[in-house]
């Protein structure tokens, strides 16, 4: 009992590692990278880890994705030397430990709602190990230490029977 436990802890890390493999986060889904959208909705509810990923959609030379200072963020005006600058699209950035202001610096885009904020954290994914523990851990934790007992206390009464009954043929047949 105590080997199968531990064997099923053992799938459920295996299970969990494999689950917080890096995610690629697609900005603003279908809509992509544009004006006319709330960023903070997007990433509200979603947590980011260090080695996930996130791809702007937009078209070079419409739009850029500009990383720059939180008071950058907050005036919606890049300085002359922003972290970070991409103007080909789409564009796939990697996400490191802290938190990474982005905007677009094309006029009145950034006003426009062309800027997002994302608090990268330094562990795995919480989004998706949950999800995946209860589902694939649980269900044989219960199951598997009682069915083997009552299959073998089963087993044992049935073949107690078969005895009994063999016994009761050969005394018929004695007599
Ligand atoms: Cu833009």
């Amino acid at each position: 009992m105590a080997s199968s436990s531990a064997l099923i802890m053992l799938l459920v890390l295996v299970g969990c590692a494999a689950a917080a493999s890096a995610v690629t986060y697609n900005v603003g889904e279908t809509s992509g990278w544009t004006t006319g959208q709330n960023y903070d909705n997007w990433a509200n509810g979603k947590t980011f880890a260090v080695g996930d990923k996130l791809t702007f959609n937009f078209t070079t030379a419409e739009h850029t994705v500009t990383e720059v200072t939180k008071s950058e963020y907050d005036n919606c005006a890049a300085g002359n030397n922003p972290i970070s600058d991409t103007r080909t699209g789409p564009a796939t950035i990697d996400l490191t430990a802290g938190t990474h202001y982005y905007i677009c610096t094309i006029p009145q885009h950034c006003a426009g709602g062309m800027k997002l904020a994302v608090t990268v954290g330094s562990g795995s994914s919480s989004g998706t190990p949950p999800s995946t523990t209860p589902g694939s851990g649980t269900p044989p934790t219960t199951p598997s230490p009682s069915k083997p007992t009552g299959g073998a206390s089963t087993s044992l009464q049935a073949s107690a029977v078969v005895a009994a009954a063999a016994g009761v043929l050969v005394k018929l047949a004695l007599f």
